[in-house]
């Protein structure tokens, strides 16, 4: 099973969106293992956005991250960091689809509500920048063998 990260940006929690966000990853089987507000510092906003530190608009991106806390999870499931990059929806919100996060409840390129990882390997780094192990729950959850077939349970 796959491990992803989300951020609810400071928009969504500006919005009161933080219970329907949640809610939506819930319902749609994914494991939560891992749930906190934090603020992001200097140095975790620049790791976190190292492909965009040059670019113009990271000095906005970056205190709009820094604007309010945000809420960060840890999603577990098969094909995790897809299955949630299609429910968060395209980057710039105005076209993303309809059904999804930002297609829904946004307008914005720069406050598009959540952040989502993108590959295997940028999971686990955002996993590891944000969490510590001790803040990562394994636990057996009861819906697991009705969310999944027999030969997708590995
Ligand atoms: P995503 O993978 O969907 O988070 O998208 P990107 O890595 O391309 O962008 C990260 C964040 O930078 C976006 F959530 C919004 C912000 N951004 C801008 O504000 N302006 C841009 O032109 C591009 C991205």
């Amino acid at each position: 099973m796959e491990r992803t990260l989300v951020i609810i940006k400071p928009d969504a929690l500006q919005r009161n969106l933080l219970g329907e966000i949640i809610h939506r990853f819930e319902r749609k089987g994914l494991k939560l293992i891992a749930l906190k507000m934090a603020s992001i510092s200097d140095e975790k906003v620049v790791e976190h956005y190292a492909h965009h530190v040059e670019k113009p608009f990271f000095p906005k991106l970056k205190s709009f991250m820094q604007s309010a806390p945000v809420v960060m999870l840890i999603l577990e499931g098969l094909e995790a960091i897809n299955a949630v990059r299609l429910i968060a929806g395209q980057t710039k919100s105005r076209e993303a689809d309809a059904g999804t996060i930002r297609g829904d409840f946004a307008m914005s390129m720069q406050a598009n509500i959540v952040h989502a990882s993108d590959s295997v390997e940028n999971a686990a780094a955002e996993v590891a920048r944000f969490f510590t192990p001790e803040e990562i729950f394994e636990y057996k959850k009861m819906d697991f063998e009705w969310v999944y077939a027999e030969d997708e349970r590995v």
